[in-house]
């Protein structure tokens, strides 16, 4: 196998093993950020899930000198006019745990009929120099009216998808990966796989 990095752009543990898994199997050699020290905290203030995965991929790409890829995620309730949406990993403010913003979003939801929510998940590569690819993945289902199962992390116990009649943390990860935004936005992603790698290439030989 030749030696393509790709670092993955993400301090979200639950995140890393599902890129992880998900890109098992493919011709890149995953590296993580821990593997290079401290970086500087880069600012998610954008206003859509693509312009934050797209800064993210693109300054670590930019201060470690290779090509990155980054994931921007997060739950859009449609009673709640879209929140958390792109506020998702700051919805309880700072220093709160997954289990304070499920029960901020639970209380939020209190005696709301409407439950339809979804998640949805951009990921973007880049290069050093800044062009990036993007990939897109949507997963619909409801707003749980407690939290249920001990999976995946963030917001899955609140997150229940009719189809399987599950919330995402009461399903396997291999379950979750093929329903899920990541899985659907890294389907994508795969059956590009082959383009993205020949993308990758030419972007890196332009490269100063
Ligand atoms: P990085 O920016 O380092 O990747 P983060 O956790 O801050 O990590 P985001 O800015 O994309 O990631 O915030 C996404 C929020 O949505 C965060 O609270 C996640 O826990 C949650 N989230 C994203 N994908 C999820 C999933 O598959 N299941 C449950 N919660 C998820």
């Amino acid at each position: 196998m030749v030696d393509r990095p790709l670092v993955l752009a993400t301090r979200n543990r639950g995140k890393v093993e599902e890129i992880k898994s998900l890109l098992s199997g493919f011709d890149v050699v995953i590296r993580g950020l821990t593997e290079f020290g401290t970086i500087p905290p880069i600012e998610e203030d954008g206003e859509t899930f693509e312009e934050n995965a797209y800064r993210k991929a693109h300054l670590t790409a930019k201060v470690l000198g290779l090509p990155a890829l980054a994931d921007d995620s997060g739950l859009v309730v449609e009673a709640l006019n879209g929140m958390p949406g792109v506020h998702s990993a700051r919805y309880a403010g700072p220093g709160a745990t997954d289990r304070d913003r499920n029960l901020k979003l639970l209380k939020a939801m209190e005696r709301i009929e409407n439950r339809k929510a979804l998640f949805e998940c951009v990921i973007a590569i880049a290069v050093p120099k800044g062009p990036a690819l993007i990939f897109d993945g949507v997963c619909e289902g409801e707003i749980a009216l407690e939290m249920r199962g001990e999976n995946g992390f963030g917001y899955d116990p609140v997150f229940y998808y009719p189809p399987l009649k599950k919330t995402f943390a009461e399903m396997t990860p291999e379950e979750k990966n093929r329903v899920s935004h990541r899985g659907r936005a890294m389907a994508q992603l795969k059956a590009d796989f082959e383009k993205v790698l020949v993308w990758l290439e030419h972007r890196l030989s332009e490269e100063p």
